[in-house]
């Protein structure tokens, strides 16, 4: 074991929590030995957050039946404070903090999710874990229309926008991010966040900076940032077949999903990590804890054959069938690199 450096409160600063995508039981068992800072649970049907055996536990409707439905879980070698605050459930460590919500099902989003994530927001600050380094969000009915006519998916960004401007998010401190379809259950949501540590917001040369697609893909623009560095991993946001700030291949799996690949590889690599001041590079097969979204359920098969090719043998890999933020994608990839 490798000595880390402690900070005043005793809590050591080189560590960083651990990770799994695990069949439910399995989780089930690892919960019951591990300290769990959160677990989402990938499956039939959604529920609010909840503390359960003194960890914030949130379900969202990914899956479609036993077959693929799995767990995420966070665990740390420390000990564990979770509560509840205004519908959100949180725990944290003394370096890291998981935060989880739910936003009903509703005919407008832009309002609810500004309230929830100021909840969330303003919770990871007055716990004294600002730091925001990654952030999940599914959205049921994504590419379908609000009340006004507005897609739900854009409807969801208006209302996260209003909530960073007013919690003065700037640029360089933005999270990496999952927008993703869901098969119901409103919106789900959770964050990932840091006491002492500065993540370190990556983007991708080949591609606009999200907080700066033009108006046509919405009133206001995501906001997050292709991927963050932090505590000696690179957390790679969901990412597509889009160049500059447009869809590439329409009505094309397999160069979606290799320019989906693309772009991860292009995020991680050496020369886009020196130039935002990073040393190292990582290659696909350093991706682990990946999830592969795939809009048409027969496309998985193809999607899973290239992705097999690309990724570690070992690396943890879900796929997942729902829809995507964009009518026109028909994949998006998420990751981590280690
Ligand atoms: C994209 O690059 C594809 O709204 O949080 C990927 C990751 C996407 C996160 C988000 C959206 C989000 O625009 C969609």
């Amino acid at each position: 074991m490798t000595q880390t450096p402690l900070s005043e409160n005793g809590i050591d600063q080189g560590y960083a929590l651990s990770t799994t995508l695990v069949d439910p039981d399995v989780a089930d068992m690892i919960a019951a030995r591990e300290n769990v800072l959160g677990r989402v649970d990938y499956t039939t049907a959604a529920a609010d957050p909840i503390l359960s055996a003194r960890s914030p536990r949130l379900a969202l409707h990914m899956a479609h039946g036993k077959a693929d439905s799995f767990s995420e879980l966070w665990t740390t070698p420390h000990d564990v404070t979770a509560g509840m605050h205004d519908g959100v459930a949180y725990a944290h460590d003394g370096e890291f903090l998981f935060v989880a919500g739910r936003i009903a099902e509703s005919g407008h989003y832009a309002t609810a999710t500004e309230k929830a994530y100021l909840t969330a927001l303003g919770l990871i600050r007055d716990l004294g874990y600002p730091n925001c380094y990654r952030m999940w969000n599914v959205v049921g009915a994504i590419n379908e229309d609000n009340a006004e006519g507005l897609e739900n998916y854009r409807d969801f960004c208006l209302g996260r926008a209003d909530a960073f401007a007013t919690m003065r998010f700037n640029e360089t401190e933005i999270p990496a991010a999952t927008g993703i379809g869901a098969l119901g259950g409103g919106i789900g949501f959770y964050f990932l966040t840091s006491r002492s540590g500065s993540p370190i917001a990556i983007e991708n040369p080949q591609q606009v900076s999200a907080y700066h697609y033009p108006q046509r893909y919405g009133p206001k623009a995501p906001k997050f940032a292709r991927a963050t560095r932090m505590g000696g991993r690179v957390y790679v946001s969901g990412t597509a077949s889009i160049t500059g700030h447009e869809s590439r291949h329409e009505g094309d799996l397999v160069r979606q999903t290799h320019l989906s690949l693309e772009n991860i590889a292009r995020v991680i690599g050496a020369s886009n990590l020196w130039e935002h001041g990073i040393g190292d590079g990582y290659f696909l097969a350093n991706l682990d804890h990946i999830k592969v979204y795939v809009r048409h359920a027969e496309d998985i098969p193809v999607v899973r054959g290239i992705c097999e090719r690309a990724f570690s043998p070992a690396a943890e890999v879900r796929y997942l069938n729902v829809d995507v933020c964009r009518s026109d994608l028909l994949v998006e990839i998420e990751g981590i690199a280690y």
